[in-house]
């Protein structure tokens, strides 16, 4: 049963696990050819999370700024497509929290081992703010915050478990929100890290 956190926020528990030893078989696949690594952000710190992409476009960050790039900055290769059963998650996800024709192009990886975490930001690289972003979020649990649209203000802490999906739309899609420091945990398919995949339309 979706859970509706905001007017266009929805939390789908544990849509993604009849389906996760495929999608975990297929992640490993994208990220033996598409190495996860900690990226700079402008101002020269670098992400505890470590991240890579599949799909057409991939969000890459370095000293200079973030951006969508149709290529992997370490190789120079296109990013890996998106494997078929995550492309068919992220869609059938979508259309659960009535999103009906959500095609993504991009697929960001996020690692997170323990004391990773993800600071309070907004995602506004996309050019297209009216396609819903899709989260799902795979392994070890974590806390989700989600605020409103300044980074001060109340925040709404959301446990996130292996298999749970987020789906954003409309003008929710452009609040605030991070991953607090996840705790050492194992998990018995994904091991002591936790991995999201984040769906997006960015052209
Ligand atoms: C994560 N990742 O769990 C989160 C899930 C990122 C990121 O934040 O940018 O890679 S994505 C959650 C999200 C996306 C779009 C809008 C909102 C949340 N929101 O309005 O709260 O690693
Ligand atoms: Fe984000």
């Amino acid at each position: 049963p979706a859970i509706q956190l905001q007017a266009q926020a929805w939390l789908l528990p544990a849509f993604a696990c009849s389906v996760d030893q495929q999608l975990w078989a297929d992640i490993q696949t994208v990220i033996a050819q598409a190495a996860l690594r900690q990226m700079q952000i402008p101002g020269g710190k670098t992400m505890s999370v470590a991240m890579t992409n599949c799909g057409d476009y991939g969000w890459v960050s370095d000293r200079s700024g973030y951006r969508y790039s149709a290529t992997d900055p370490q190789t120079g290769s296109s990013w890996p497509a998106i494997p078929e059963s995550l492309f068919d998650l992220a869609v059938s996800a979508a259309k659960a929290a009535g999103f009906d024709s959500f095609l993504p192009d991009a697929c960001l990886i996020n690692r997170y081992l323990t004391g990773c975490k993800m600071s309070l930001h907004q995602d506004k690289d996309e050019q297209d703010m009216t396609a819903p972003i899709v989260s799902v979020s795979l392994g070890i649990d974590a806390v989700f915050q989600l605020g409103g649209f300044t980074r001060t203000g109340p925040k709404l802490k959301v446990p996130l478990a292996h298999g749970d999906v987020l789906v954003w739309g409309g003008e929710d899609r452009l609040r605030y929100h991070g991953v607090l420091t996840v705790k050492q945990a194992q998990h018995p398919l994904v091991g002591g890290q936790r991995i999201n995949l984040t769906f997006r339309k960015s052209n």
